[in-house]
């Protein structure tokens, strides 16, 4: 019998990461690219996806982008494959709403998520934003959000612990489901606390890579005063 698409696996809860959030990068206004508004001050890209690169087609399904109605045409934007983004220009900010569409066999409603378009750099020290904003410094916010597949249907169970990165060993599979579970939990708490390592170090990594920058610029900057 293949498994099924309403019973569901009690006392389990699966997580599984996502990122989301935009890019943007302010206009040259003496390098602006050609046919685009003389208003639009800047190009920006949001998306939805995996952590690292990791695929997540296998629980979403489509992802909506609804983006500002009154001056976008065609304000929603869908995509039944990845990447899952838009890239678009613009002038100002704006809360773009984000639909996710899971597989039918996870029987779950579509997640709703928000996510305001962020264009500028606001907070920090007013000369390094000054100075951000002088060298149009690329501006991000991006967030880490984890899907909460609460007691799955038995196929999205299936589907979520065979596709994607957690690969069970076979050995699992002549065992009774409470070992089962609680063998498949044991792993979902590795790969959780695997990706937040990695995110953390991603974040570490950038910092560094930042403050190596500002570095280098104030250097500039002193020899610029002499
Ligand atoms: C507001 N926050 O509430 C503003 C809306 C909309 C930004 C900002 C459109 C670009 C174009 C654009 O940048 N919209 O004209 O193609 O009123």
């Amino acid at each position: 019998m293949p498994p099924s698409n309403t019973k569901r696996v009690k006392g389990i809860s699966i997580y599984r990461p996502i990122v989301y959030g935009n890019i943007a990068i302010p206009i040259d206004p003496n390098d602006r690219p050609r046919g685009m508004p003389v208003d639009h001050t800047h190009q920006w890209t949001i998306c939805v996806k995996g952590v690292d690169g990791a695929d997540i087609t296998h629980f979403i399904k489509k992802v909506q982008f609804r983006l500002h109605a009154d001056t976008y045409p065609n304000a929603l934007r869908s995509f039944e494959q990845p990447p899952f983004e838009v890239s678009e220009s613009g002038w100002g900010e704006f809360e773009i709403q984000i639909k996710l569409f899971f597989h039918p066999e996870s029987n779950e409603k579509p997640l709703t998520l928000f996510h305001y378009l962020k264009l500028h750099p606001y907070i920090g020290d007013p000369e390094e934003l000054e100075l951000a904003r002088q060298q149009r410094r690329p501006v991000m916010s991006y967030l880490y959000d984890e899907l909460v597949f609460n007691e799955p249907t038995e196929a999205m169970f299936e589907i979520l612990t065979t596709k994607g990165t957690v690969k069970l060993p076979s050995k699992n599979k002549a065992k009774g489901r409470g070992e089962f579970v609680a063998e498949t939990e044991q792993v979902e708490l590795d790969r959780l606390s695997e990706g937040l390592r990695t995110v953390q170090k991603h974040i570490e990594e950038a910092k560094n890579k930042l403050a190596a920058k500002e570095e280098e610029i104030k250097e500039m900057k002193k020899l610029l005063d002499k």
